[in-house]
């Protein structure tokens, strides 16, 4: 996925070197391109850390034809979603129709025409950039900006299925603002918003891995999620989590510290197939629980 910001990428597969460079050289200034020209390089750069946002694939290559590379694409998870544009010297109604009932978004028969090469390009650009945004929208929580609920769900079978496989532990972390409906009822709903978008922000602060996830869980509760993380571990990054909001001295005086404070449940397991997700959760749940019972403003691993 791309940035706006970013110039998007364009990978042009073709076995006529002469067709790559023709093309590569006239969406040069608006775009990044990559090339390749079999059918087996084009996958192998679809499917890498750095995917392309568009694909102008020929059809008649040897080994691997445009056609069988699309359906490849389509079955991986990984490519699915990038657009492919056809650009290719059959020019039958058949082989075009073929073509984008396998889930091309365009045709265009070689000799091909620059500008209306330019112009179709852009067009589809546009397409994979709004898509991109709303897929990033989807997964974002509308008040604190943070990944929200339906990505942690999404996230946590990706990693449980991961850590099987790698036999590696899997940490979590329940948090749960304190007395959070007397701040709501003091301060005022508003200023209960704010509060949780700065406990929000902070506790992103204190992770420092990629494969770290924090999420909104639902109304006042986030969830940390710690691949490759043990126990021990995982309950010093609680604890910093919890300093960090003790730190934010947010005025609370309903509330035991005076201020806005958290408690805290963290779970630890390496999972085996017999195992599910939610028994991860129902242990960093009772632990949250526990912390609560202890006097708030605590962790329980
Ligand atoms: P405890 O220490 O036991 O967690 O007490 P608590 O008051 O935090 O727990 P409870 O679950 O009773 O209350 C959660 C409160 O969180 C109630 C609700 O008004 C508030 N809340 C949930 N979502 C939001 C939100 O989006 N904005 C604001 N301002 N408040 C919210
Ligand atoms: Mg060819
Ligand atoms: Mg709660
Ligand atoms: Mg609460």
């Amino acid at each position: 996925m791309t940035f706006i910001l970013d110039k998007p990428t364009i990978l042009i597969a073709d076995d006529e070197p002469i067709n790559v460079r023709v093309l590569a050289q006239n969406l040069t200034p608006n775009y990044r391109i990559k090339t390749a020209t079999n059918g087996q390089k084009a996958l192998a750069i679809v499917n890498s850390d750095d995917p392309p946002d568009l694909v102008l694939l020929d059809i008649q290559m040897p080994d691997m034809d445009g056609y069988q590379v699309l359906v490849a694409m389509r079955q991986q998870d990984s490519s699915k979603n990038i657009p492919v544009i056809f650009i290719t010297a059959k020019d039958g109604a058949e082989d075009e129709a073929k073509g984008l009932d396998l889930g091309a978004m365009d045709y265009i028969t070689k000799p091909f025409n620059l500008p209306v090469v330019n112009a179709r390009v852009k067009n589809q650009i546009a397409l994979k950039q709004k898509t991109d945004l709303l897929e990033k929208l989807a997964l974002i929580d509308g008040l604190t900006e943070i990944p929200n609920r339906r990505h942690y769900d999404s996230r946590i079978e990706v990693e449980w299925r991961r850590a099987i496989k790698d036999g590696l532990p899997l940490s979590l972390v329940m948090i749960d603002i304190d007395e959070f409906k007397l701040f709501n009822d003091n301060y005022g709903h508003a200023q209960g918003d704010v509060a949780l978008k700065r406990v929000a922000a902070i506790t992103a602060s204190q992770l420092k891995r990629n494969s770290d996830l924090v999420a909104r869980y639902g109304g006042e509760e986030f969830v940390v999620l710690l691949p490759d993380c043990t126990l021990a571990f995982a309950r010093t990054i609680a604890d910093n989590i919890r300093q960090a909001v003790y730190s934010l001295n947010l005025e609370h005086e309903y509330a035991k510290a005076k201020q806005v404070t958290v408690s805290l449940g963290v779970s630890c397991i390496i999972p085996s197939r017999e195992q599910s997700v939610e028994s991860l959760q129902k242990k960093a749940d009772e632990l949250l629980y526990l912390a609560k019972k202890s006097g708030r403003n605590k962790v329980v691993a």
